[in-house]
């Protein structure tokens, strides 16, 4: 039995949530709510670095999001979600890093937009655009005549860039006219079943502002 370990608004979980449902497979979902859930020890035992995702196959743990989805595609090959021809793989491989290593640090500054918070540096904000618009036609040139990264199936590096790239033109102010590849991929992505049953509500969203409202009133 499959137990993803989840949070709604978390992009690092989301991804695992959607890869989940493209793979098909029966799992259940387990809400671990930030506010100190994560530091319980029932759930230290099976993260001790008390980050969402986890997820538990049987007697099996595994956290960081991209090695759990590498244990579905091993586990669960069928729908083929990582090529294997070298330059294929190698552009999902790069997505998915890209994705986590320029794109996600560079969403930060953007969350007082996002969450519609006070407190935003422009500054900050202005080196995060800079830093987006890079990775985003990066991605563009990346996306050939075929309709995902590196296939003509979706692989995991649509749902890593896919699972991040929407919600940056749909509550973060950036619009992805220039880059007119990512911008058909990134509309068609948000049609799947797999994204639409995924979606974080509203309620979610009210939930985390409130949070980080009571944190920013803490300091
Ligand atoms: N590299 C990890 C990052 C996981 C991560 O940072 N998760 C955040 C939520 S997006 C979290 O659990 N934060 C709560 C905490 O660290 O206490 C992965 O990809 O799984």
């Amino acid at each position: 039995m499959l137990t993803l370990y989840h949070t709604p608004i978390s992009l690092n979980s989301r991804r695992v949530w959607v890869t989940l449902i493209e793979k098909g497979l029966e799992f259940e979902l387990v809400e671990i709510k930030l506010s100190g859930e994560q530091f319980q020890p029932d759930f230290l035992a099976i993260n001790p670095f008390h980050h969402v995702p986890a997820l538990v196959d049987d007697d099996f743990s595994i956290v960081e999001s991209l090695a759990i989805l590498d244990y579905l595609e091993a586990k669960y090959p069928t729908p083929k979600m990582l090529p294997t021809e070298a330059k294929d793989l190698t552009i999902v491989r790069m997505v998915q890093m890209v994705s986590v290593n320029e794109l996600l640090p560079a969403i930060y500054p953007l969350v007082q937009r996002i969450l519609d918070l006070p407190g935003e540096d422009p500054e900050k904000v202005e080196q995060a655009e800079q830093k987006i618009a890079t990775v985003l036609t990066f991605f563009d040139k990346l996306l050939d005549d075929r309709p995902y990264f590196g296939s003509d199936n979706l692989t995991l590096a649509d749902v890593v860039a896919g699972t991040i790239i929407p919600i940056l033109s749909s509550r973060g102010g950036i619009s992805l006219d220039n880059y007119p590849k990512i911008s058909t991929w990134s509309s068609d992505l948000i049609t799947r079943p797999a994204w639409q049953n995924s979606e974080a509500t509203e309620e979610a969203f009210a939930e985390f502002r409130s949070n980080m409202l009571a944190r920013m009133e803490q300091n």
